[in-house]
């Protein structure tokens, strides 16, 4: 039996049997999973000092503790909910939201919680080997903080795959459980998520764009009419800020050090020789993470997305800012790729609602980027970070037919093949990272040559403080 206590939640989790039985069953799989799947060489000597969320109010939520990771516990919680909430947007505009899933919308709304379960433990999946080469203990327990909320981010979706979905939801939440990181055979279901994280360049740059396209897809459900849905995503955004805190202050760390190392090196620009990241690698690795995000916000024009707005199920980002919430009559003006030939069309709005959703997305890592931009400038170097062009190096939508320079300029495919290790990182800047990356380091207050330390430590600790512990 597995007690309503071990597992913190708001659902009143005790009083229900049945959904308590489903947990029981699924829970051993999952701590199974944590072990074979999650931090490798961090199961059972390493206390780590984490937050856990004990309930939504922000003293609930704020509850740090040392725990050896595989007994986190890992809680159910829905934001509070909004009294008489009405359905924000599409064909049911104003009408009640829905405490159960209508019959009509089951296979869409079951597609939609799965395709975000499913990217929760593809993370962790993917960056199980890091904590091998951390650049400190403060890197190290961020690392598994962000770890082991997506362990939560996969009870939410699997809390509600048991509640409202019956005998399929059961079989998605063990499935959820087989697919793996980057195996031929099962991979995870979005591409970015079966992309290997070797290094903490990759975390750093997943954090701060992949896990973005978290926040814009939470937001997005936020939204949705299935009240349920919309709670427990909203409490989940919390905890997604943090992660994006975890990525852009990771790279403006290494950017600081890059700069100091370049005044060092004369500004020559060869930092590489003193064991830091070059701000060309920075850049590509930009390239890189951005241009897989960008993807995994889909078709630019799609009828599933259309749907999805019709019937209530997924809104756009901070939908009430929005005057016309039925879009019915709204056209949007789309950059289209047709017969070859670049051009712009105004399709119907609806089915651009995935590219509305990237417009939210580009802009919010605008902002990120102009923030990293006043590292450089504050140490006088004149160099600048951009995104590229969100036609650069694309997997999926209209886009990926063609190839296209980073400032979005069309290129046959012999200058792509030519040229592609000029944009995106290749097996050799990968090969100098793990180089760097070697040697872990474990102790507390040191931080490897290509970082610097954070401003302050966690909770007000100090930065020399031991977040991660050994107990043999
Ligand atoms: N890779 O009509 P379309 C996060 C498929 S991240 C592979 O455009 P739709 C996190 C699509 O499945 C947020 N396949 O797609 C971050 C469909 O296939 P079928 C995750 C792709 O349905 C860091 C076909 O193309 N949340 O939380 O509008 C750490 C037609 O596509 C991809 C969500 O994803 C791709 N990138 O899908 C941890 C929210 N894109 O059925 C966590 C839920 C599209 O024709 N998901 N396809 O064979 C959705 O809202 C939507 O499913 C999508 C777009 C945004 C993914």
């Amino acid at each position: 039996m597995i007690s309503a206590e071990r597992i913190p939640n708001n659902v009143g989790l005790s009083s229900n049997k049945r959904l308590q039985r489903a947990l029981e069953h699924w829970q051993p799989k999952y701590i199974q999973w944590w072990r074979d799947m999650g931090p490798q060489g961090f199961q059972d000597y390493h206390q780590v000092y984490v937050r856990t969320a004990v309930s939504v109010d922000p003293s609930g939520w704020a509850h740090f503790e040392y725990v050896k990771l595989p007994e986190y516990r890992w809680g159910i919680f829905l934001a509070d909910p909004v009294h008489d909430r009405r359905i924000g947007f599409g064909d049911f505009f104003g009408q009640p939201v829905w405490q159960e899933v209508p019959g009509e919308f089951r296979n869409q709304l079951r597609r939609l919680v799965v395709t975000q379960g499913d990217t929760e433990p593809a993370s962790v999946e993917q960056q199980r080997w890091l904590g091998q080469r951390c650049p400190s203990l403060y890197d190290l327990r961020n690392l598994f903080q962000v770890n082991v909320e997506e362990g939560r981010h996969l009870w939410a979706m699997v809390y509600l795959l048991h509640s409202y979905f019956g005998r399929d939801g059961r079989d998605e939440a063990e499935e959820l459980l087989e697919r793996q990181s980057g195996n031929r055979d099962k991979p995870r279901i979005l591409d970015a998520f079966n992309e290997p994280i070797d290094n903490w360049l990759d975390f750093f740059m997943f954090t701060m764009f992949t896990d973005r396209d978290g926040k814009s897809q939470l937001l997005s459900l936020s939204e949705s009419s299935l009240d349920p849905l919309s709670r427990t995503t909203r409490f989940m955004l919390t905890e997604e800020a943090h992660h994006m805190f975890v990525g852009e202050t990771g790279i403006a760390r290494i950017l600081e050090r890059t700069c100091q190392l370049m005044k060092e090196a004369g500004f020559s620009e060869d930092v590489r020789s003193l064991g830091g990241i070059d701000l060309p690698t920075i850049q590509k690795f930009i390239n890189l993470w951005f241009s897989l995000s960008l993807d995994l916000h889909g078709n630019e024009v799609s009828t599933n997305a259309a749907a999805y707005f019709a019937n209530g199920l997924k809104g756009r980002a901070y939908e009430d800012k929005w005057d016309d919430h039925s879009v019915t009559e709204a056209m949007y003006d789309l950059e289209m790729l047709a017969d070859g030939r670049l051009e712009r069309r105004h399709i119907p709005m609806r089915t651009a609602m995935n590219e509305v959703l990237r417009d939210w997305y580009v802009g919010d890592c605008e902002h990120g980027v102009t923030r990293w931009n006043k590292i450089l400038e504050r140490h006088g170097i004149s160099d600048r970070l951009r995104l590229p062009d969100r036609k650069f190096n694309r997997g999926i939508g209209m886009f990926s037919a063609a190839h296209f320079d980073p400032h979005g300029v069309a290129i046959s495919d012999g200058e792509w093949e030519r040229r592609r290790y000029e944009w995106l990182p290749s097996a050799a800047d990968r090969e100098f990272l793990l180089s760097i990356q070697a040697a872990p380091v474990y102790e507390p207050g040191k931080f490897a040559n290509y970082i610097a330390p954070p401003q302050r430590g966690i909770k007000g600790l100090p930065v020399n403080f031991e977040y991660v512990r050994t107990e043999m």
